[in-house]
């Protein structure tokens, strides 16, 4: 990004002398220059160059209740005067800590009322592929250790986190998955149904679970973990026969159910999690994100009471992080809860804004490269297609990322997975705002489409 404003290329300088990015092509970056985001408020966000930009993705899928909410701020700096740090390793607690995952317990589905904290989603999916293992062997069944995951699933970037994701662009570096971990299909029908019908092709994908247990033999296996709904993957609906077939299996077999709740949880599907959308009963919940809407970095991970009362048996779990449950980030995500919890915000969204950011959304389905639009509460995902009937890509013309580029540079952040365009905005978002980001997609679609027959 060539810029005018001085002060925009100092900062660009110092990125390209000292910065390392997440995700990025380190040498591309020199060469473009990142876009400086300098302040936020509500659903939008302004650059360095002045630009208003729209925020389709909530930050990365976090900011909860939007931006600029002073009384995070106000919690975080009286607890930083009152307390700014203390451990929770040598039995000692402190109040926030305490009273949040009590909050937590009042929130997550029924018989899941103790929280494990980390510092991130990541470390709490560390935290459970250990806590399972531990699990199994106080039970005396130390062989279950192998634990069931998707292809294409997200579940972090630690070395547990990558190797339960199901990305292979990640396991191709770093020698990864570790042992102990493996994929089964994933339930994308858009891309990967062939001829069945998404009901068809939700069972199939189901059947891969219980097949991949027979396989490796119960005996082996510790637990399955999943998204209710991917996220990162691509924003991918399951086809409705898949987790009433997937609870099938579960209720057959003696393993654990980890939901990575890090996306779903905290209001995005319009209910507080998605294994209360899906009706789904987890034995953990990993979570993080819109636990503090982002303001403050904070994961952990929920664990149902009868796991507990085996972990009990078992002396010391030897684990935990230097932030685990820090009382600036606790006091922070106690008054995010507090906010959506008396704002209602998680129940407008049900109410109001998911049925009409869904509706305004699939409009776009008459558009000539838009080969289906699909969403759930304020999650939304538009697939771009050459062929509307055969759901055919654009080969190699990296579509996405050029309709991503249209977006930014019209002012809103809309993210592209290949050729898959997807949103998560701001739980806060209003019905004016929503048309705002309708209107966006659909120029930027028609700019993408113009740049294509170009
Ligand atoms: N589980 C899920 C379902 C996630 O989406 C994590 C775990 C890991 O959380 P931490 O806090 O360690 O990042 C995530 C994170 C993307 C993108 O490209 C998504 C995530 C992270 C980075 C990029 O959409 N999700």
């Amino acid at each position: 990004m060539t810029s005018n404003n001085p002060q925009t290329r100092e900062w660009q300088a110092l990125s390209n002398d000292h910065h390392l990015a997440p995700f990025s092509d380190f040498k591309q970056l020199k060469e473009k220059g990142p876009r400086i985001i300098t302040s936020a408020k509500g659903v939008y966000l302004w650059d360095s160059e002045g630009n208003k930009i729209l925020d389709g993705m909530a930050g990365l899928w976090c900011v909860a209740i939007g931006y600029g909410r002073d009384e995070l701020a106000d919690a975080a700096s009286k607890q930083m005067r009152e307390l700014p740090y203390y451990n929770l390793f040598f039995q000692t607690a402190h109040p926030p800590v305490l009273e949040l995952a009590k909050a937590i317990a009042d929130i997550a589905p029924e018989g899941m009322n103790h929280v494990f904290f980390t510092g991130s989603g990541s470390e709490g999916n560390d935290t459970m592929l250990r806590m399972v293992r531990h699990y199994w062997a106080i039970k005396g069944q130390p062989n279950k250790k192998v634990i069931i995951s998707r292809k294409n699933g997200y579940h972090g970037s630690t070395v547990a986190g990558a190797s339960l994701g199901g990305m292979t662009y990640m396991h191709e570096q770093g020698d990864l998955p570790i042992p102990g971990i493996v994929h089964i299909a994933q339930p994308y029908w858009f891309a990967e149904g062939g001829d069945m019908t998404p009901e068809e092709f939700g069972v199939w994908a189901a059947n891969q679970l219980e097949e991949k247990i027979l396989e490796i033999g119960v005996d082996n296996v510790g637990a399955f973990i999943a998204e209710p709904i991917q996220g990162a993957g691509g924003v991918i609906i399951p086809p409705e026969t898949y987790w009433p077939r997937i609870k099938e299996i579960l209720a057959k077999y003696d393993i654990l159910f980890v939901a990575d709740e890090v996306i779903c949880g905290f209001g995005r599907t319009g209910e507080w999690f998605g294994s209360d959308f899906y009706d789904l009963k987890p034995d953990m919940m990993t979570i993080a994100k819109g636990l503090t809407s982002g303001y403050i970095p904070m994961g952990g991970l929920i664990v149902r009471d009868e796991v507990v009362a085996v972990l009990n048996e078992g002396g010391d779990f030897n684990h935990g992080f230097t932030y685990s449950g820090h009382p600036v980030a606790a006091a922070v995500a106690l008054e995010n809860i507090r906010i959506i919890r008396d704002e209602k915000i998680i129940e407008h969204v049900h109410a109001e804004t998911a049925p009409y950011l869904q509706s305004r959304l699939r409009e776009l389905n008459d558009h000539p490269l838009v080969g289906e639009v699909r969403g759930v509460g304020l999650l939304g995902a538009i697939e771009l297609v050459q062929d509307k009937a055969t759901r055919k890509r654009y080969e190699g013309k990296g579509v996405g990322m050029i309709c991503r580029t249209f977006c930014f540079d019209n002012g809103l952040i809309m993210r592209a997975v290949g050729d898959t365009m997807i949103i998560a905005p701001p739980l806060v978002i209003t019905k004016a705002e929503i048309d705002e980001l309708v209107t966006k997609a659909r120029k930027c679609l028609d700019l993408t489409l113009s740049a294509l027959q170009a």
